[in-house]
């Protein structure tokens, strides 16, 4: 069983309460780890580490460049731990060891491609008027980031988090889900070995319920970058206003995958499948709202039915398994839940919809029909392989269904004209559209929400200056233009 520490101040210590608590496999329902269980005392400790790294350590003395050697060499260490990662990822949260080792593999190069934008941080020269000033702006970094990270893609949302506020120049409090943190412990052994000073990255393990505000509201936490649910990401938003934090929040989504009549249905298919089966439909990205043209709808589901029944749910650990359990008990009762409220809601159960086995946290794929866009089975984030299907006539009918919801995340549209995929592209109301694929992700390309879906972005090159705050600087070398008060 895996005994691991928080990282405060460059030290593993354990909870001043010394109280700790379980991780859970979820797949076989053991508990395989525990750690310390941080009280809001931790959080003070952690963000006074933090904060100290920030103003007073070795970290601001270091330039742009020393910064990106760091994580460099951070991105090296942790393409050699690569295995070992995934498999801690997929024990403590059911991912497919497959999708593990892939996320595991691409680690290194998240960190890689911030590493080169560490210094390329630059500020600009502005032509006023005056020839005798010199007016420039500089980035500089915010301060202590909070980041806070769900159970779903630990690794992955973490790194993200880190390699932006790191090139920036900021320290960092990370506190991963209480149910998925084992993996991110691990992971910042590797910040220690690269050499980051003590207190640049800090790692508090604990419940959010019980130090999510005292991190959120910390008066020496200058930024909160957050993943999670809605009600949670509102909560954070409310706590972080009162003292003007910036904030970026990733929440949701209940994304509408469209497929119309003209579309490869192969192709199309395929990617409605993965859209939303893949990581058992845990992610925040899920294609969990078929829209189908009138015209394929039986058949389209003919297709889709005949590969969905055959897909191997089980084991996480086991390459031939297709979709794996549910990451969380409670996640997995609320997942189950749904079963009972499309059954009020009067869907059509195509596939699924009860439980096959009762142990492992297992959910089998589930398909619903005759589904519209009132039913709570349409309006509510599920998280879990649960799939909406809804019919359209046209264009117009299938963005006004695709729009009529409180999220905003990403979308995909499977056609073979150009013209209808431009069109879509401008009328829905998302931060991504996939165009004939869906799924897809890049450190490259922002991730953001409309509506309910979020504030602010994650990923891209544009990202790293939401770690940064521009200062404006004036200087009289020698102006002629007096004050205009006291001009006589
Ligand atoms: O999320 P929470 P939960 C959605 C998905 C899922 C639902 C519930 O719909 O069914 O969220 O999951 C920390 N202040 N997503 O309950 O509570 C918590 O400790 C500060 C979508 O696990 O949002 C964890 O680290 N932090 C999502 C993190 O917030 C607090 C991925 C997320 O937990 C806090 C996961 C507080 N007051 C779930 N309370 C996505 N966008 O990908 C809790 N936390």
């Amino acid at each position: 069983m895996q005994d691991l520490k928080l990282l405060i101040g460059g030290v593993r210590t354990e909870a001043l309460s010394g109280e700790r608590f379980d991780s859970f496999d979820p797949y076989t329902g053991e508990a395989w780890a525990t750690l310390p269980r941080a009280g809001v005392a931790d959080v003070d400790r952690a963000v006074e580490a933090a904060h100290s790294a920030f103003t007073t350590g070795p970290w601001p003395r270091l330039s742009a460049n020393q910064r990106g050697a760091l994580l460099r060499k951070l991105a090296d260490l942790l393409a050699a731990e690569g295995s070992r990662l995934a498999e801690i990822e997929t024990r403590d949260n059911g991912k497919l060891i497959g999708e593990t080792s892939f996320q595991a593999r691409y680690l290194p190069q998240i960190f890689h491609y911030y590493a080169g934008l560490a210094d390329k941080i630059e500020g600009a020269v502005m032509p006023l008027d005056d020839p005798g000033i010199l007016a420039y702006t500089k980035w500089e970094p915010v301060g202590v980031v909070a980041a806070i990270t769900p159970w779903n893609s630990p690794l992955l949302i973490a790194a993200g988090k880190l390699a932006n506020a790191l090139a920036a120049g900021c320290t960092v409090v990370l506190k991963p889900s209480e149910f998925t943190s084992v993996s991110t412990v691990v992971m910042s052994e590797c910040f220690e070995r690269a050499g980051f000073p003590p207190g640049v990255v800090n790692v508090l393990t604990g419940f959010g319920s019980e130090i999510g505000d005292a991190l959120v509201g910390h008066p020496k936490v200058a930024k909160v970058t957050f993943t999670g649910s809605v009600p949670t990401g509102r909560r954070v938003n409310e706590v972080a206003a009162r003292t003007f934090k910036r904030v970026a929040l990733e929440l949701g989504g209940k994304s509408p995958n469209i497929v119309f009549d003209d579309a490869n249905l192969d192709d199309a298919v395929k990617g409605a499948i993965g859209g939303i089966f893949a990581a058992s439909g845990q992610t925040c990205v899920a294609g969990s709202r078929l829209l189908l043209q009138d015209s394929i709808h039986d058949v389209f589901l003919e297709r889709m039915y005949a590969l969905a029944k055959d897909l191997r749910v089980g084991d996480p650990r086991d390459p031939a398994t297709q979709v794996g359990p549910i990451a969380t008990k409670p996640q997995y009762e609320r997942v189950v839940d749904y079963f009972r409220i499309a059954k009020e809601d009067g869907a059509t159960c195509l596939l699924g919809g009860e439980l096959r086995t009762q142990t492992g946290q297992l959910v089998p794929p589930t398909i619903y029909t005759n589904v519209t866009n009132r039913m709570r089975i349409a309006r509510e984030e599920i998280f879990g392989p649960v799939l909406s299907v809804l019919r359209f006539r046209d264009e117009e009918e299938a963005i006004a269904l695709a729009n009529d919801t409180l999220f905003g995340l990403a979308s995909g549209v499977w056609t073979a004209s150009m013209q209808r995929a431009f069109k879509m592209v401008d009328k829905l109301q998302a931060g991504t559209v996939w165009v004939n694929m869906y799924r897809s992700a890049s450190f490259m390309m922002p991730l953001t929400g409309r509506k309910d879906s979020g504030l602010g972005s994650e990923n891209g090159q544009a990202n790293i200056r939401n770690y940064l705050e521009p200062k404006s600087v004036w200087v009289n070398h020698g102006s002629t233009i007096n004050v205009p008060l006291l001009r006589k």
